[in-house]
């Protein structure tokens, strides 16, 4: 499910892509092999029902996890998505059976892919320059706490600062 508004939102996300600059993060640690690194979120303006949050997934651990969804005070659901292009139309759902960790990989959800944590039934806007408490649900790590630092409405997230590098969409 997407809206209209949503859709514009994503496109003007990358429209402004170039306005970026954020250093990075540190990274965020468990003892189960998952490690979550540059978590970020976009802020939202004010009334946006939904929000998405990126990270990139590290796995660790010498067998497969699953991302399977999460949780965050800021929102009434956090779930999966995967998003798809088909006859020119984006357009995303929500992955009932979650995100498979492979061992050994990393797995990116990032803007523009194929994968991201959509936040939905959002209590309040997300603010640039503040951080959303959200805990994500794998079936083998178990819960992981992580605090995402919201970026300015736009960015393309904490990776994206290499000076000189820009990409063109
Ligand atoms: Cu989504």
């Amino acid at each position: 499910m997407i809206t209209k508004s949503r859709m514009a939102w994503i496109a003007a996300s990358v429209a402004f892509a170039a306005l970026c600059c954020q250093a990075g993060w540190a990274e965020t640690g468990s003892d189960t092999g998952i490690i979550l690194e540059h978590p970020w979120s976009p802020a939202t303006p004010n009334g946006a029902a939904t929000a998405a949050a990126y990270m990139s997934i590290e796995n660790h651990g010498r067998s497969d996890d699953r991302l399977l969804g999460g949780s965050a005070p800021v929102a009434a659901k956090v779930e999966v998505h995967a998003m798809s292009m088909a006859n020119g139309i984006m357009s995303m759902r929500a992955l009932s059976d979650g995100l498979k960790i492979p061992a050994g990989m990393t797995v990116n959800l990032e803007p523009n892919a194929n994968y991201h944590l959509m936040l939905s039934g959002l209590k309040s806007a997300l603010k640039d320059g503040t951080k959303v408490p959200l805990t994500l649900h794998f079936a083998k790590a178990g819960d992981i706490h992580v605090e995402i630092p919201v970026l300015p409405i736009g960015s393309r997230g904490p990776a994206a600062t290499v000076p000189g590098h820009m990409d063109h969409h």
